[in-house]
């Protein structure tokens, strides 16, 4: 069968990779709607080469809909949320409005899915950060159990939006003409820097990005697991890098844990140090795997293991993620 799809907030760094995923992807649709703020109504966007114009997203444009990924921040999402479902349509949420309400499933279909039964018509979609560092730690955790997580992030500007990577860009082209730098998105110029400060600060003097990985990592794959986090915004376009270091319960052996990150879906091991072969934002972008290289023992605990993982944020770390919950939906027939 085909679906009736609509996407909210269709002209932002997310909303336009969901649409080229679900082009590529041949997602099963019956008909687009692409609905946005009232100033972006009438607005024409080339979607499959059929021009579509957005609609105002707001009462009754929801009626028909089947599913719709929103792909707005969580102000605008806490609004049009309940109004999609009363009109009967299954959202995936990309904002941080719903991941840490109990009842509403928070998934990585290569982690949880088996969550999204009893769905009520909303599943939040995890913070980009977050996906990718769950993706090869879940059958690490399968296998070895972990105790705790340490993560320091570098974050890609895409992960603010499409401000932040003109921001990135013009103060590229000032620096190259010796103009003045001029910064309006990040509170320092992040050209040729590191902002460790991403969202916003709160009382126990972490930002809300830390703790939206320690959270969300402890609801979609243990609660008991420790998670330390520490995030910092990179002057790089796209794809998140991380440095996470585990300790597990159990033992391992560092050729045992390559083999069972080969053998797992969603995640490409580029690990040969001597060829200087290992995981790179910029060749990570415009894929949909997670990278994992750098695998060793960190020899100062008991069973201490370093990686690093990169992926590309817009996709695995949001839209790619998004269709995938869609397809999955559609797959253990749950819409
Ligand atoms: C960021 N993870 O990178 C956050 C939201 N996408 O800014």
């Amino acid at each position: 069968s085909t679906y009736n799809i609509a996407i909210v907030g269709p002209m932002g760094a997310v909303g336009q990779e969901v649409a080229k995923i679900l082009i590529e992807r041949n997602f099963p649709i019956q008909s687009i709607k692409l609905l946005g703020t009232s100033a972006n109504k009438g607005r024409k966007i080339n979607f499959n080469d059929k021009i579509i114009y957005t609609k105002e997203a707001r009462e009754g444009a929801f009626e028909g809909v089947d599913i719709a990924f929103f792909c707005v921040e969580a102000e605008i999402s806490k609004i049009l949320a309940p109004i999609a479902i009363s009109e009967g349509a299954v959202i995936i949420d990309n904002s941080s409005a719903w991941r840490t309400e109990p009842d509403i499933p928070l998934i990585v279909p290569e982690v949880n899915s088996e969550s999204l039964k009893n769905h009520k018509g909303l599943i939040a979609n995890p913070n980009c950060s977050t996906i990718q560092m769950l993706v090869p730690l879940k059958p690490i955790h399968d296998k070895y159990k972990i105790k705790r997580i340490v993560v320091s992030t570098y974050q890609a500007v895409s992960g603010t939006g499409k401000n932040a990577i003109d921001e990135l860009n013009t103060q590229a082209k000032a620096y190259v003409n010796e103009k003045e730098i001029a910064n309006f998105v990040y509170p320092y110029q992040i050209l040729f820097n590191a902002i460790p400060h991403i969202d916003s600060f709160i009382e126990n003097g972490y930002t809300k990005e830390e703790m939206k990985m320690v959270n969300e990592a402890n609801k979609i794959l243990d609660k008991n697991i420790k998670v330390n986090a520490t995030t910092v915004r990179i002057p790089v376009f796209r794809g998140h890098s991380e440095s996470i270091n585990i300790e597990t319960e159990l033992a391992f052996e560092i050729e045992d844990i390559k083999k069972l990150l080969k053998s797992s879906k969603g995640i490409a091991v580029i690990d040969d140090p001597k060829e200087y072969l290992y995981p790179m934002p910029l060749y990570a972008t415009d894929t949909d795997d997670v990278y994992v290289g750098r695998i060793r023992k960190d020899f100062t605990v008991d069973n201490g293991l370093n990686m690093w993982v990169v992926a590309d944020n817009l996709r695995k770390g949001a839209a790619l993620n998004a269709v995938q919950i869609a397809e999955t939906l559609i797959e253990l027939k749950l819409l």
